[in-house]
C-alpha cells in the first residue's frame, strides 16, 4: 500500500487536515511517520516556496500524489459553478496553476468544493453545464494531468454528492483524463454500499481519500478498511491512499493511529 496523509501549505479553515502549515517540519514529519507520500493542499501555488518544497521532497523521496485546491473556494469563494463569469473564470484560471504544480510534481489534480453548489435561484442542470465548461477548459490547458472529482457528501455540497452521479456527469462531459476520488467519510454518508460504489468506480478511480466514519484517523470509528481497501485494490487499483482525517485527539496522535491501523493490514 503507498500511503500519504494531507498537509495544507498554509494555514486553513478546513478542519479534516492533521498537518497545516510549516513545511519543513510537517513534511519531515511525515516521512519519519513512515508515509510514502504527502498530499498537498494548496490555497493559491503562487504563494508556495517551490525551492524549499522540491529540496524536501528530494530529500526525504516522498512522492505528492494528489494536491487538494478546495481552498479557493473555502477562503476566496472561487468556484465553476458562481453566477459571475468572471469569478468562474478566475476558478479556472487558479486550477490552471495547480495543473501547472501537478504536471512538475507527478500528481493528479483535485475537484473537490472548487465546483462549487448550486447558486441561489439556479438550477442543477445549469451548475452542471458550467461545471462541464470550466472544467474543459481545464483538460485543454495540460493534456498530462489528471483531474479526480469528489462525490462530497450533502451537507458540503448540494452537486456531485455520490458516486454514480459523478460517473454519469463524467461519461455526459466526454472529457479525458477525468476520474474519481473516492473519499470514504463521504462514501459512508452518500453511498447505499461503499463496496458496491468501488465496484462501479473501478477503472475512474485516480484517487482514494481514508478517513474513518466520524472523521478521525482510521480505526477511530466503524468503516472496515481491510474490507474496503481489499474491495479497492481487487478492483484494479494502483494509485495511494491518503488520509485526510481531523487533527483528533491531536495531529500527531492522529498521523500515528493511521499508520497502524492501515500499515498492519496492507503492508
Ligand atoms: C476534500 O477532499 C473533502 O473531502 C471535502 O470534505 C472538502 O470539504
Ligand atoms: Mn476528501
Amino acid at each position: 500500500m503507498k500511503l500519504a496523509i494531507v498537509l495544507s501549505t498554509q494555514p486553513a479553515s478546513f478542519s479534516a487536515l492533521a498537518y497545516k502549515g510549516a513545511i519543513e517540519e510537517n513534511i519531515r514529519g511525515i516521512h519519519a511517520r513512515g508515509y510514502d507520500g504527502v498530499e498537498l493542499a494548496v490555497r493559491d501555488p503562487r504563494s508556495l516556496d517551490r525551492d524549499l518544497l522540491d529540496r524536501l521532497l528530494e530529500e526525504t523521496g516522498m512522492e505528492v500524489p494528489a494536491i487538494g485546491t478546495g481552498q479557493a473556494y473555502g477562503e476566496e469563494g472561487l468556484s465553476f459553478t458562481h453566477p459571475e463569469g468572471a469569478i468562474r473564470k478566475k476558478a479556472v484560471d487558479r486550477m490552471r496553476l495547480q495543473m501547472d504544480l501537478a504536471a512538475d510534481l507527478g500528481a493528479v489534480v483535485i475537484v473537490g468544493l472548487v465546483r462549487g453548489k448550486i447558486p441561489p435561484g439556479g438550477t442543477r442542470e445549469s451548475a452542471l453545464a458550467h461545471t462541464a465548461e470550466c472544467l474543459a477548459e481545464c483538460v485543454q490547458h495540460r493534456p498530462d494531468v489528471r483531474l479526480a472529482i469528489e462525490p462530497i457528501n450533502r451537507y458540503e455540497t448540494d452537486l456531485l454528492c455520490t458516486v454514480g452521479e459523478t460517473l454519469a456527469f463524467i461519461k455526459q462531459t466526454g472529457l479525458p483524463r477525468i476520474g474519481l476520488l473516492l473519499d470514504t467519510f463521504h462514501m459512508n454518508i452518500e453511498e447505499p454500499s461503499i463496496f458496491q460504489s468501488i465496484e462501479n468506480a473501478a477503472g475512474h478511480t485516480f484517487h482514494f481519500h481514508a478517513a474513518d466514519s466520524n472523521r478521525w484517523y482510521p480505526g477511530a470509528g466503524h468503516i472496515d478498511f481491510r474490507a474496503v481497501l481489499d474491495t479497492l485494490y481487487r478492483n484494479g487499483y494502483e494509485g495511494y491512499v491518503s488520509a485526510e482525517i481531523l487533527p483528533n485527539p491531536d495531529p500527531e496522535t492522529a498521523s500515528r493511529k493511521t499508520m497502524e491501523h492501515l500499515r498492519i493490514m496492507f503492508p
